[in-house]
């Protein structure tokens, strides 16, 4: 609390903790800072607290933040004393880095003195990275003019001469007016790409995604998703592009405080490509899904086969549906919200029964479908992990129960609930017992952490897996 101005005497009932500090310079000779210890990154709602006073209608705050300095003001009147007022939402890096001034270079006109009193601060969220530009509408020279003097801002060229390399694409976008192309003919070394260096503040897992497609080239044309971080260059793994529009993604593990830099563009080949909707954002921790049969959306039964009455203690939320028909007929489909590509284990629960020892499964994720069997004649009223599989954002997910008379039928029947990106979990009424439509559990699994969730073809044992 620098300056002579500062009477930090002062007391009222209506103050934060009943006291208070207060100045009545204009000279911005005097400063009070308030350094708070950051346990977590994030971003923080800064609050301020004075009591019911006749202050200036303006006082300075200067809050020091992750992102940099920022100016505002305070009114410290009555009509805001005696409360938290928030003064804004800043980013802040963990530890005391951060600060937030309040400096008595107010104007004489907005008030006689400031006060210094409370400061809070409050866990808004996660710092999302400051990624920006990812949609390309935000540009500088005249997209309709010639392509080399249009910039999407943030992003910084990568080899060979722009606007031979890339170019901004106002006739297919995926979204809003623009997308960028790449185009690697001619180009040096074959490849053509821009990055976006940027610093992730806070730690956890990360997913680069783009909705890419092909224009122009062979098939061993292959894009760039790929981030570089403290810990090297890690690329997504080759795909085939096709002519429409796709997801892609990978997720990548970031430790605090690391610089990172993603590279979009044309790897290998010559050819033409378009991005859009690039991102970078973070995976929520500790993501669980959990479907129940009496859910009113995301379940959907295939007739009234089913008897969704059932009622037991070990069943999940207390009920359950069941089918004794065998005709391969009927399904029951979960299809779960996910809200972040990633890996997921799918759980199922069922009760303590005498339910069939096969009932059969399928998943149906970004790969393709696995069919699986699940006893449900034991390891009743728990979960019971089934698999750990690769989901998209949306609606990414189905389970469909199916009752058969016969392998083959059953098979054929699988043939046709193929979608690409989509999940399946499929069950069957059992040869001698009944099928349960329990329910799905689907969680984040950590461990798998850096991976392109649009194409993987390792695993599986004992399982069919069936390419999209
Ligand atoms: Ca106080
Ligand atoms: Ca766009
Ligand atoms: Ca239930």
């Amino acid at each position: 609390m620098p300056g002579s101005a500062w009477d930090n005497t002062k007391t009222n009932a209506g103050a934060n903790k009943g006291n208070f500090a207060l100045n009545t310079g204009h000279d911005g000779s005097a400063s009070a800072t308030y350094t708070p210890n950051i346990p977590r990154a994030g971003m923080y709602d800064v609050y301020e607290w004075h009591h019911v006073t006749n202050g200036s209608t303006a006082a300075p705050f200067t809050i020091r933040h992750a992102d940099g300095t920022a100016q505002t003001t305070v009114n410290q009147t009555g009509t805001t004393g005696g409360k938290w007022n928030l003064v804004g939402s800043y980013p802040f890096e963990a530890g005391a880095t951060g600060s937030i001034v309040i400096t008595n270079n107010f104007a004489v006109s907005t008030g006689n003195f400031i006060l210094a009193d409370g400061i809070k601060l409050v866990r808004a969220g996660d710092v999302q990275p400051r990624f920006a530009n990812g949609d390309f509408e935000s540009l500088s020279g005249d997209p309709a003019g010639n392509p080399a003097a249009v910039l999407p801002s943030r992003w910084q060229m990568g080899e060979g001469a722009y606007g031979t390399n890339a170019f901004v694409n106002a006739a297919s976008p995926f979204q809003g007016a623009y997308a960028l192309t790449f185009d690697s003919a001619g180009a040096p070394g074959g490849r053509a790409d821009m990055t976006q260096a940027f610093t992730v503040l806070e730690p956890g897992t990360y997913a680069l995604s783009a909705y890419v497609k092909q224009l122009d080239g062979g098939a061993g044309v292959r894009p760039a998703l790929d981030v570089t971080d403290g810990n090297g260059l890690h690329l997504m793994p080759s795909v085939t592009l096709t002519g429409q529009y796709a997801y892609y993604a990978q997720t990548v593990v970031v430790p605090a405080n690391t610089d990172i830099a993603v590279r979009i563009g044309i790897r290998a080949g010559s050819g033409k490509v378009s991005f859009d909707n690039v991102s970078f954002s973070r995976i929520p921790d500790n993501l669980t899904i959990e479907m129940d049969n009496n859910d009113a959306s995301g379940v959907v039964f295939s007739d009234a086969s089913w008897r969704n009455t059932g009622v037991n203690a070990g069943a999940f939320k207390g009920d359950f549906a069941v089918n004794t028909t065998r005709g391969g007929g009927a399904t029951v489909t979960y299809t779960p919200p996910i809200p972040a590509a990633g890996m997921y284990d799918v759980y199922e629960w069922h009760h303590t029964t005498a339910g069939p020892t096969d009932a059969p499964f399928t998943i149906r994720d970004a790969e393709g479908t696995t069919d699986l069997l699940v006893d449900q004649s034991k390891n009743g009223a728990k979960w019971n992990k089934i698999g750990n599989f690769a989901f998209l954002p949306g609606a990414a997910g189905e389970r469909v129960h199916r009752e058969r008379s016969s392998d083959r039928q059953l098979r054929a029947g699988r043939r046709h609930q193929v979608r690409p990106h989509r999940a399946v979990y499929a069950g069957r009424a059992g040869k001698r017992e009944a099928g349960q439509a329990g329910i799905v559990r689907y969680e984040r699994l950590w461990r798998i952490a850096r991976r392109e969730l649009c194409r993987q073809h390792e695993h599986v044992v004992g399982r069919q897996r069936h390419a999209v």
